[in-house]
Formats: structure tokens, C-alpha cells, sequence
């Protein structure tokens, strides 16, 4: 008999190979791992039950996301066949030239599962970037004809792992020895090339990007980082630091504070000095080092509502009015715990009846309920409805710049004068040659169909109306 191997377990087995092919590539990915765990463990000892809120500590534990950078629409067309492979398809849109200051010329999706068996299964998700050459404000004419002659005469992703990929596409799965056979050519083809990087090029490019270089300048794309989730961002920041691991200056995204995890909270160390190999115009060839690899760590919370988002988007800016109205005097993360406290509820509860956060709501029998039809706050008020939070799967454009930014050797060049391209997710998905998902359309029926099923179990209608209409009504009135 032939044993199919389903994809869920395909995708499980390419995150471990692509973490262990990284880890030997950047041994203190390792460390960062090492700590993450026994972070993880020291939350779960401290908090029991309660520290898997967000997820079971199995989960918690063996989750990573990868990132990768690709240079064109080809290009990102091929990662999509990859990825179909093992069941992660694009989701959400990023902008990444608009959300930085300084110069990171590409929009970025995230490939992952998308329904929440197969999250459960296995989470695993690759932020995806792609350099946006055509972009004025980054690349001169020669600059992008050079750019893109260049990246048509290089292949990321072999014919045959493609035809294995898309094999496994359409089957669910893929029959031994095929399956071992596509995650090694999958996991090759993000392994870092010993192949000499034309000096003169690399340096061209990087005058500009040190991101574009990475991508352009180079025969073939990278694991840029592996990241593994804690249960604790700031305690796993505090032990790196006390093993002398430079961290980067903050970490991103919401504050600690005494309310729910939100969304996404994340740092890095920063990007160590590998060796590579340089060819210089006289053809010599010799050593030398890049620094652009990385390591993060996440924390992640729940998903808000497109009302929660828009927010969460508004205390951000308020948090910078505040600190430089004060001339900086404070820290961004200072400041926003204040921001937080003041607009923000402090409990999940909260979170649920005012339409800013998702979850999934199960039925609990014994509660008194009305005959006929209730609404979602009545069910919750008297314990039918019981709110268990849905886990923010996605990425923030904001943190994702600042991950980058903080990695640059330097700030690079753009002229602002320049229009830049125009892309969106729908010119995303006209590359990729199918949709990408709207994260919050995600969650959103992973919540409708939680008040379906428990509409069945009470035996009574469930109206939805006012969570509805909170969802969509702006939060424009709310004081900040
Ligand atoms: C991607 C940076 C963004 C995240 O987790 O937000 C990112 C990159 O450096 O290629 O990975
Ligand atoms: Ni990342």
C-alpha cells in the first residue's frame, strides 16, 4: 500500500525542515528557540489553564513563520505553486514602500491556511515580499531595465518541484517517495547559495536598499528569518538581553499592558554578519559578509474587527501626536500603555459586546434564555453565549516596516518627488492568478458560522444585528 501523505502533515514537516536548514544556517535562531521554549514553559507553570487561551501550549510551541523576499511577479507567482503545496494561500495585502520611512521597495502578502481545522493542524505561515522595480521612487530606468534582466535570468523554483507542487495541490497530498522528494527541493530552493554575489551590482543596489540588494542582488532568495511564538514578548526580551543578544530597540506593535492580547506583538535580534562570497569587475573572487538575517519572536493575540482595527490605527497615530507634541521625551511604548488604559476595554468580554475583537461563541447549556430570538449581549449576559477569542493569524504592516527598518545597515535612498506604482491586493491577486483573502473576511465567517451552529444547539434565533452594525459602524466618535 501507498502511504499519502495529507498536506496538513506536508506543511508541518516544511516548517521543521525549513527551521532546521535556518538554524544551521543561523545558529542563534537556535538560542532564540531555546529561550522561547523555556519562556513558554515558565507561562504555562505560572498560569495554567489560562496561559492557553490563545492557543493549546503544543501549538504555542511548535509555531513559526517564515519569511521571503522575491524579486517579481514571476517570480511570486512560482512561491504561490510552492505554497498551494502545502495548503497556505495568500492572505492580506501589505505596503511596506508606504508604512516605512526609509527606503523597502515591496507589498508583501502572507501564505497560510486559511480554515481552522487546518490552523489547529498546523499554523505555519510565510510572510512573502516582492520588489516592487517599476517603483520611480526607488529605481531609475537603467536602473529597473538592469534590475529586471536580471532577475528574468535566474530560477528560484525548479520545473520539477513546481510539477510536484501542483501535483500536491490537486491531490490533498502526495503518495512516499514523492512527498520527501517535494520537501526537499521546496526547502532547497530557500537555502542560502554559496554562489559568489557580483560585487559592483550588490553594492549599486544596496545604495539604494540594502532590502532591494538583498533580493536583486543576489542569484537566488533566502530564508530571511524563522520565528518562533512566546507566550511572554517582554520576559523573552529581557532574557536575549541578558545573554548579551543585541536586540533591537523595541518591541513592536501593541504595549504590555493589564487588558487582552491584541493582534500581533514582535522583535528581533538584530541581523548578524554572515560570510559570503564576492566577485569583484576584475573577476577576482574573495570573501566578505552581509548582514541581513535576522531573528524574531512573536506574541500573538486576538483578531479585532475591521471597527477594532480602524481603533487600533487611531491610538497608533495618537501615541506619535503624544510624543512629539512632548518632543520625544518618552518612549513609544510608554506612551501607548497610557493610550491603551484610556480608550481601550480591559476585558475580553468587553471586547466582544462593543464589536471590536472576533470570537468564536459556543453554547452552553443550563442558562435561562428567552423563547424565539436573543441578541448576541443578551446570550452572553446570561452565560448561554460563552466568547472564546479568535487568534490574530495575520501580520501588521506597521511592525513589518519597523522590522525591517531596524535591520538596515542603512536608510537607503528614495525620492519622494517620484509617484510611486500603484499595487493592492486586487493587482496581487492578478499576479498570483487567485485571490488574495481578506483576513478580516476570514474571521468573520469563522464567527458567523460559531453562531450558526450554536443558534442549533440553543434551539432559538440568534440576533446579530447590533454586532453587526457595531462591526461596521466607524469609531470616529470614540474620544481619543
Ligand atoms: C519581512 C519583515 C516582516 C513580520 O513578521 O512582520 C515580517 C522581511 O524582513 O522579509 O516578517
Ligand atoms: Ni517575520
Amino acid at each position: 500500500m501507498t502511504i499519502h501523505v495529507p498536506t496538513w502533515e506536508l506543511r508541518a514537516r516544511f516548517a521543521l525542515g525549513l527551521a532546521e536548514m535556518y538554524g544551521g544556517e543561523v545558529p542563534a535562531y537556535n538560542t532564540l528557540v531555546e529561550v522561547s521554549r523555556a519562556v513558554n514553559d515558565d507561562v504555562a507553570a505560572l498560569r495554567g489553564q489560562d496561559a492557553e487561551r490563545l492557543g493549546s501550549i503544543e501549538r504555542v510551541t511548535a509555531e513559526r513563520h517564515g519569511a521571503i523576499r522575491v524579486g517579481s511577479p514571476g517570480e511570486l507567482a512560482g512561491a504561490a505553486r510552492v505554497f498551494a503545496a502545502f495548503g497556505m494561500h495568500p492572505v492580506g495585502f501589505y505596503d511596506l514602500r508606504d508604512a516605512s520611512s526609509s527606503s523597502v521597495p515591496v507589498v508583501s502578502t502572507a501564505f497560510r491556511p486559511v480554515d481552522a481545522e487546518e490552523l489547529a493542524r498546523n499554523p505555519f505561515r510565510v510572510f512573502t515580499s516582492m520588489l516592487t522595480t517599476d517603483d520611480r521612487r526607488f529605481f531609475d530606468p537603467p536602473t529597473q531595465q538592469r534590475l529586471e534582466a536580471f532577475l528574468a535570468g535566474r530560477t528560484l523554483f525548479r520545473d520539477d518541484l513546481l510539477a510536484l507542487a501542483d501535483r500536491a495541490a490537486a491531490g490533498g497530498g502526495l503518495p512516499e517517495p514523492a512527498a520527501t522528494e517535494l520537501l526537499r527541493l521546496a526547502t532547497a530552493a530557500f537555502r542560502l547559495s554559496d554562489e559568489p554575489v557580483d560585487e559592483d551590482w550588490y553594492r549599486h543596489l544596496e545604495r539604494i536598499s540594502s532590502v532591494a540588494a538583498d533580493i536583486g542582488g543576489v542569484p537566488s532568495t533566502h530564508v530571511n528569518h524563522v520565528t518562533p511564538r512566546v507566550l511572554d514578548i517582554d520576559e523573552l526580551y529581557r532574557r536575549m538581553q541578558a545573554r548579551g543578544i543585541e536586540m533591537i530597540s523595541e518591541i513592536q506593535g501593541p504595549p504590555a499592558w493589564e487588558g487582552p492580547d491584541v493582534l500581533l506583538r514582535q522583535t528581533s535580534f538584530r541581523a548578524l554578519a554572515e560570510d559570503r562570497v564576492f566577485r569583484a569587475s576584475d573577476g577576482g573572487v574573495r570573501r566578505g559578509q552581509l548582514k541581513v538575517r535576522f531573528g524574531e519572536v512573536e506574541q500573538r493575540g486576538i483578531a479585532l474587527t475591521p471597527r477594532g482595527r480602524e481603533l487600533y490605527d487611531r491610538l497608533v497615530n495618537e501615541v506619535d501626536r503624544l510624543r512629539s507634541a512632548d518632543g520625544e521625551q518618552r518612549t513609544r511604548v510608554e506612551v501607548a500603555a497610557e493610550v491603551w488604559r484610556a480608550n481601550l476595554p480591559r476585558t475580553e468580554r468587553e471586547f466582544a459586546v462593543q464589536g471590536l475583537a472576533f470570537f468564536t461563541y459556543r453554547a452552553q447549556s443550563g442558562a435561562t434564555i428567552p423563547a424565539g430570538s436573543a441578541t448576541v449581549k443578551d446570550l452572553i449576559d446570561r452565560d448561554a453565549l460563552v466568547p472564546e477569542p479568535i487568534v490574530y493569524e495575520d501580520f501588521l504592516p506597521r511592525s513589518a516596516a519597523g522590522i525591517f527598518q531596524s535591520n538596515l545597515t542603512d536608510e537607503g535612498t528614495r525620492d519622494d518627488r517620484q509617484s510611486g506604482t500603484a499595487w493592492d491586493i486586487t493587482a496581487l491577486s492578478a499576479v498570483i492568478g487567485r485571490p488574495v483573502r481578506d483576513p478580516a473576511e476570514l474571521y468573520a465567517a469563522q464567527q458567523e458560522a460559531s453562531l450558526d451552529a450554536a443558534e442549533k444547539a440553543l434551539g432559538i434565533t440568534i440576533d446579530r444585528t447590533a454586532l453587526h452594525a457595531l462591526e461596521g459602524m466607524d469609531v470616529a466618535t470614540v474620544d481619543v
